[in-house]
C-alpha cells in the first residue's frame, strides 16, 4: 500500500461519512488524516512498523487502527461497510468541481441521483433547480462542471498553470487599470498540481479590469462575470478567478486566498488566543469594540500574531507556524542561488540543441557551469551514446572548454541503472567522466526493497555523483515505482551521493516532502532541469519551488556552489576511487 492509496481510502471514508450526515468533527478528522498520510515524507508502512502511527498529526488511535488493517490486509472493513451503504457511482459525483459531499447528500436524498449520468440527465431536464437550496444558477454550474469533466478529469501541472497565470498577470498589468496584482492559491504556494488559478488585484476601476480579463485571448468560456469577481475557463478547462479587493484589505485577502486552508485555520487559532480576529478583510482586535489593526499587507497579518512573514511555499501546516514562532524559518533557496545545471541533453542523444547552443543558453541565464549528460547505450530510443561516441564527445567538450571564458562545461553522462544495479558503462569509462548521473529508465516493476537495493548498488559505485529523478514518476501518467526511499536516502547520505530534484513539471522528482526528508537525513540535493531543449533551462524555477516546499536552503544544494567549491564536491570520493583502482 502506498501512501497515496492509504490517503485515498481515508479521504473516501471522510466523503462517505459526510454524505451520510455524520458529525463534522469526525469527517474532518478523516480528512486531516488523509492529508497527513499523503504529505508524509516516508512510507506509511515504515511508520506503522515502528508503531508510531498515532504520533502523526491528526491521527488518533482509532484511525491508526484502520490504517494498520489497511496495510496488513489491503482492506478496511469500515470503508467497505460505508461503501456498501451507497450506490457504487455516487462518489463519482465528487469529480464535478462544483459538487461537494453536502450536495451529493442533498441530490441523492431528494432526487435519488446516484451517478454522473443521472445527474447530467437531471440537470438537462432542469430537475435540479427544484431541489431546496439549489437554484437555476447552481444547476447551470453543475452542468458546466460535468461538461468540463467530459473533456478533462485531473488537476493541472505547474507547467500548464504557471505560464497561463504569468501571461494573464502580464496582460492585466499592461491592459487593465490594476494597481496591485498577485497570484494566490495553490499556484502561489507552488503546489505540484493546481486545481484553479486565483488572482487578486486592486483597482480604482474594477469593472474595466473585468472587461479586459474576460476578453483575454486565453478565455474559452466565461463562467461568471461580476464587478468584483469573474471566473473564466481556458480551452483545456483550466479555470481562473480574478478578484478585485480594496487596497486596505489586499494583504488580508492575499493571505486568505493563498491558503492553504490548514495553514490559515492554525493562524486563526493563534488569533483567537490573542483576542484578534482574522479574515479576508483584515485583522481586528475584538475585546470591546472591534477595531481594525491591519490588512494592507501580508506582513501586517503575520505581525499581528507575533510572527514573521511566512513564505507561501511553506504554508501547508507542516511545522512552519511553530518554526516561525521560534524564529527558525529556513532561509529558503532562491532561483538566483543556482549556479549551473548538472543534467542537460544535447543533439548527441535525444536533445534538440548542440553543446554550444546549450552553453550559450546557460550563460544567458547567468550560469557559470554546465554538465552535459547525454544518455547511455541501453537507452536505445533516446539515442544513448556508445563508449566510443562518448569519448568523442568528451574530446569536443574539452576543446570547447579551452575556448570558453568564465564558463566551464563538464563531461557527464546519464547512465542507466540496470535491473541488477550495475551501470550501463564500465568503470574505466566512468572514471574518465567528470560527473555521473545514474537513473532508472527500465524494469520499473520491482518490489520496494529490491528497487532500493538496485539503486543503492549504483550509489555505492564510487563514480556516481547523483541519482536522477529518483522515483520515476510522471505526474498524471505514471505512478512512481515502488521503492523504499528511506533506505535509498540513508545510503545516499552515507556515500555522499546526491539525489536530484528534477524540475520537469510532470516529474518534480524528488517531490517536496521527499526532498525535505532527504535534507533532514543529510543527503546532498541537486536541482536540475534534464533539459532536452535550450528553453527547458527555464523549468528550473519549478524544481527550486519544490525545494522551497521541502524547506531547502542554498547551503543544501550542490549546484548552488561556486565553481571552485563544486570542483571540491566532485572530488569528494577521490580516495574511495583510488582505493578501488
Ligand atoms: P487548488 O485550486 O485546488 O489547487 O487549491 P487552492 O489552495 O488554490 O484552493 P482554492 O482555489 O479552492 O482556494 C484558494 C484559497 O482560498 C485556499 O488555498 C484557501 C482559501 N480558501 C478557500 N476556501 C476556504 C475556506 O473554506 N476556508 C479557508 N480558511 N480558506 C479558504
Ligand atoms: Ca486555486
Ligand atoms: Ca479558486
Ligand atoms: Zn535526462
Amino acid at each position: 500500500m502506498t501512501n497515496d492509496q492509504v490517503a485515498r481510502v481515508l479521504q473516501e471514508i471522510a466523503d462517505l461519512l459526510e454524505i451520510k450526515g455524520e458529525n463534522v468533527f469526525k469527517v474532518r478528522s478523516y480528512e486531516r488524516a488523509a492529508e497527513a498520510v499523503s504529505s508524509l515524507g516516508e512510507p506509511i508502512i515504515a511508520v506503522a512498523a515502528r508503531g508510531e502511527l498515532s504520533s502523526l498529526p491528526g491521527i488518533g488511535r482509532s484511525i491508526a487502527e484502520k490504517i494498520t488493517e489497511l496495510i496488513e490486509t489491503g482492506r478496511c472493513p469500515r470503508h467497505q461497510e460505508l461503501r456498501a451503504e451507497f450506490p457504487p457511482g455516487l462518489l463519482d459525483l465528487l469529480r464535478v468541481r462544483e459538487i461537494g459531499p453536502k450536495t451529493v447528500k442533498l441530490l441523492y436524498e431528494q432526487l435519488g441521483i446516484a451517478d454522473l449520468e443521472e445527474i447530467e440527465a437531471a440537470a438537462r431536464e432542469h430537475r435540479l433547480r427544484e431541489v431546496k437550496g439549489f437554484g437555476a444558477k447552481s444547476e447551470d454550474n453543475v452542468l458546466k462542471g460535468i461538461e468540463r469533466l467530459h473533456h478533462f478529469t485531473g488537476r493541472y501541472t505547474l507547467g500548464v498553470a504557471d505560464p497561463i497565470a504569468r501571461a494573464t498577470v502580464a496582460a492585466l498589468r499592461e491592459q487593465a487599470p490594476v494597481d496591485q496584482i498577485e497570484v494566490a492559491g495553490s499556484l502561489r504556494r507552488m503546489k505540484e498540481t493546481i486545481g484553479d488559478i486565483d488572482i487578486l488585484v486592486t483597482s480604482t476601476d474594477p469593472e474595466a479590469v473585468m472587461e479586459v480579463f474576460t476578453q483575454l485571448p486565453a478565455v474559452h468560456e466565461i463562467l461568471a462575470k461580476g464587478p468584483t469577481k469573474s471566473t473564466i475557463a481556458t480551452v483545456d478547462g483550466l479555470q481562473m478567478d480574478v478578484r478585485v479587493v480594496a487596497p486596505s484589505s489586499f494583504g488580508a485577502a492575499l493571505q486568505y486566498f493563498t491558503g492553504s486552508r490548514e495553514h490559515s485555520v492554525r493562524l486563526r487559532e493563534l488569533a483567537v488566543r490573542r483576542k484578534l480576529r482574522l479574515n479576508e478583510y483584515g485583522v481586528f482586535r475584538v475585546n470591546g469594540q472591534e477595531k481594525r489593526i491591519g490588512g494592507e499587507t501580508e506582513e501586517q497579518m503575520y505581525e499581528a500574531l507575533g510572527l514573521p512573514w511566512i513564505p507561501p511555499e511553506l504554508r501547508e501546516d507542516q511545522g512552519e507556524i511553530e518554526a516561525a514562532r521560534e524564529n527558525r524559518l529556513p532561509d529558503l533557496i532562491e532561483l538566483k542561488d543556482v549556479k549551473g545545471d548538472l543534467h542537460v541533453h544535447t543533439d548527441w542523444s535525444d536533445g534538440h540543441h548542440t553543446i554550444e547552443e546549450m552553453v550559450e543558453a546557460a550563460r544567458q541565464r547567468g550560469y557559470r557551469y554546465l554538465v552535459v549528460s547525454d544518455h547511455s547505450p541501453s537507452a536505445v530510443i533516446a539515442g544513448g551514446l556508445p563508449p566510443a561516441r562518448l569519448r568523442e564527445q568528451m574530446k569536443v567538450i574539452r576543446a570547447l572548454n579551452r575556448k570558453l571564458k568564465n564558463f566551464t562545461v563538464f563531461c557527464g553522462s546519464e547512465v542507466d541503472i540496470k535491473r541488477d544495479g550495475s551501470l550501463d558503462f564500465p568503470e574505466d569509462l566512468l572514471a574518465e567522466l567528470d560527473f555521473v548521473t545514474a537513473s532508472v529508465h527500465s524494469s520499473f516493476k520491482l518490489d520496494a526493497r529490491t528497487m532500493a537495493e538496485r539503486i543503492i548498488r549504483a550509489i555505492e559505485n564510487p563514480y556516481v555523483d547523483v541519482i536522477g529523478h529518483p522515483t520515476g514518476r510522471i505526474i498524471g501518467a505514471r505512478e512512481p515505482y515502488e521503492v523504499d526511499l528511506d533506505m535509498v536516502m540513508r545510503a545516499a547520505a552515507q556515500h555522499k551521493v546526491a539525489l536530484e530534484i528534477n524540475s520537469f513539471p510532470d516529474r518534480l522528482d524528488l517531490k517536496d516532502v521527499h526532498a525535505r526528508r532527504a535534507r533532514d537525513l543529510g543527503v546532498p540535493i541537486i536541482i536540475n532541469t534534464d533539459a532536452h531543449d535550450a528553453a527547458h533551462l527555464d523549468l528550473l524555477r519549478y524544481g527550486v519551488a519544490q525545494a522551497r516546499r521541502g524547506w531547502i536552503t542554498a547551503a543544501d544544494v550542490v549546484n548552488c556552489r561556486p565553481l571552485n567549491r563544486l570542483r571540491i564536491w566532485i572530488n569528494r570520493r577521490k580516495k574511495t576511487r583510488a582505493r578501488k583502482a
